[in-house]
C-alpha cells in the first residue's frame, strides 16, 4: 500500500492525465442532461442492471482490501462483509463511457442546458434562504455568492438532483469493473483512490457506508465532491461538528468556497474578459490558439504575449496574467476570452472551459435577477 504521501501524488497524477479528457467530470448535472441521469438513477432504483456479483471474491478487491488493512488497519472481516453487499451497477458502467466522438462541441447548446429558467428561479430561492451563509463564505474565502451560487447550481440544481446510487455500488463498480476504453488502467487507479478516501471518510466519521448517495461516478451532495476533495477541501461550515455535503446547503456552500481559496481563487479578481482574434479565424488560427493552451489549467501569458492571437478592447489590467479561452459553437463563430486565475480556478472544480463558463454565466444571470 502507497503511504498517504505517494497516494496524494498519484491522485494527482491522474487527475492530471484525466485533465485531457475534456468530458471527464465527476458530477451528474455537469457530464449528462438532467433527463438522462434522473432516468438512469429510477433504473438504478428498480434495480435494472444491478446485480450482486460477490465482489469480495474478485482478486483485484480482495488485493484491495488487503491494501486497506495493511495501510489504514480496517478489520478484514467486516471488510468483506461491506463488498459481499456491494452491486455491480450497470448503468454507471454505461453513463461513464466517453461519449461518441465526433459531434462538433457547442458552447451554446451547453449553456442552455445549465442558464434556464427553472435553474434561475432554483438559484434565487436558495439565494435567498442562505444569503447569510453566502455572505459569511465571501468574506471569509473571498470568493463572491454569485460563484458559489453558480457552482452549486450546475451541479445539483442547489441540490434537486445530487444522484440516488449507493456510492459504495457506483464506486466499487468503476474501481474494478471500468468499461474497456484507453484510459482504464488509470481511470480505475483514480475510483480506487476514491473508494479508499470513501471508506476512510464513512469509518472517520463514523457513517455507515450503505448511507451514502451519490451520482453515477461518487460525488455527493449539492457540490457533487468526491470522496478525495470531501476529505481535504470540505468544511463544517454550519458548526454542527460534522461535515454533510448532502444535507446541510451551509457545509456545501462553505465548501465550494474553501475548494476555490485552495485552488487559487483570488479576492476581487475578475474571471474573464470578452477577447477578439487578431487572425483571421482558420486552421492556422486553431493551430495558434492552441500553441498558448499547453501550459495547463493556469493564467500563465501577459496582455503583451497574447496580442499575435488575441486582444481584448474591455479594462482587462495590464499587470496580470491571462490564458486563453475558446468555447467552440458548432457551425457558428467560436467565442475567445482571456481567463484570469479565478477562471481556472473553477476549471479545477471540473476540468472543462464549457463548465466553468456556465459557472460564472448561471451565477451572473442570477446575481442579475436577483438585484431587480
Ligand atoms: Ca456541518
Amino acid at each position: 500500500m502507497k503511504s498517504s504521501k505517494s497516494l496524494t501524488l498519484a491522485t494527482l497524477l491522474i487527475a492530471t492525465t484525466l485533465a485531457s479528457q475534456s468530458s471527464f467530470a465527476a458530477g451528474a448535472g455537469s457530464k449528462n442532461s438532467s433527463k438522462k441521469a434522473r432516468t438512469q438513477t429510477a433504473l438504478a432504483g428498480d434495480q435494472g442492471g444491478t446485480e450482486y456479483v460477490h465482489f469480495a471474491q474478485w482478486k483485484d478487491v480482495s488485493a484491495f482490501m488487503d491494501q486497506m488493512v495493511q495501510a489504514h488497519g480496517f478489520d478484514r472481516n467486516k471488510l468483506a462483509a461491506d463488498f459481499d453487499n456491494t452491486r455491480y451497477i450497470e448503468s454507471a458502467i454505461k453513463l461513464i463511457k466517453p461519449a461518441p466522438s465526433g459531434r462538433p462541441k457547442n458552447w451554446k447548446a451547453y449553456r442552455a442546458r445549465f442558464v434556464e429558467p427553472k435553474r434561475i428561479d432554483a438559484g434565487l430561492a436558495f439565494w435567498d434562504q442562505y444569503a447569510d451563509a453566502l455572505a459569511r463564505a465571501e468574506s471569509q474565502y473571498g470568493v463572491p455568492a454569485e460563484i458559489i451560487v453558480g457552482l452549486i447550481g450546475v451541479e445539483s440544481i442547489f441540490g434537486r438532483m445530487t444522484g440516488g446510487f449507493r456510492v459504495m455500488d457506483t464506486l466499487t463498480t468503476l474501481a474494478f469493473a471500468y468499461p474497456d476504453t484507453p484510459t482504464r488502467e488509470a481511470r480505475m487507479e483514480f475510483f480506487r483512490s476514491e473508494l479508499e478516501n470513501f471508506l476512510l471518510m464513512a469509518r472517520d466519521s463514523g457513517t455507515d457506508p450503505f448511507s451514502y448517495k451519490g451520482s453515477y461516478a461518487g460525488a455527493i451532495g449539492l457540490p457533487q465532491f468526491m470522496p478525495g476533495s470531501i476529505r481535504k477541501f470540505a468544511v463544517d461550515f454550519d458548526g454542527d461538528g460534522k461535515i454533510d455535503l448532502s444535507g446541510s446547503p451551509v457545509d456545501a456552500i462553505g465548501s465550494v468556497a474553501n475548494y476555490l481559496s485552495l485552488h487559487g481563487w483570488k479576492k476581487s479578481l475578475p474571471t474573464v474578459f470578452p477577447a477578439t482574434l487578431a487572425i483571421p479565424d482558420s486552421d492556422a488560427a486553431n493551430g495558434a490558439i492552441a500553441a498558448y493552451q499547453t501550459q495547463g489549467l493556469k493564467a500563465s501569458y501577459t496582455l503583451d504575449e497574447l496580442k499575435a492571437v488575441a486582444s481584448t478592447a474591455g479594462d482587462a489590467p495590464g499587470n496580470l496574467l491571462y490564458g486563453l479561452i475558446d468555447l467552440q459553437n458548432g457551425d457558428e463563430a467560436t467565442e475567445y476570452w482571456f481567463g484570469t486565475d479565478n477562471f481556472y480556478a473553477i476549471a479545477q472544480y471540473n476540468r472543462s472551459f464549457f463548465y466553468a463558463m456556465s459557472v460564472i454565466d448561471l451565477g451572473r444571470v442570477i446575481g442579475a435577477a436577483r438585484a431587480k
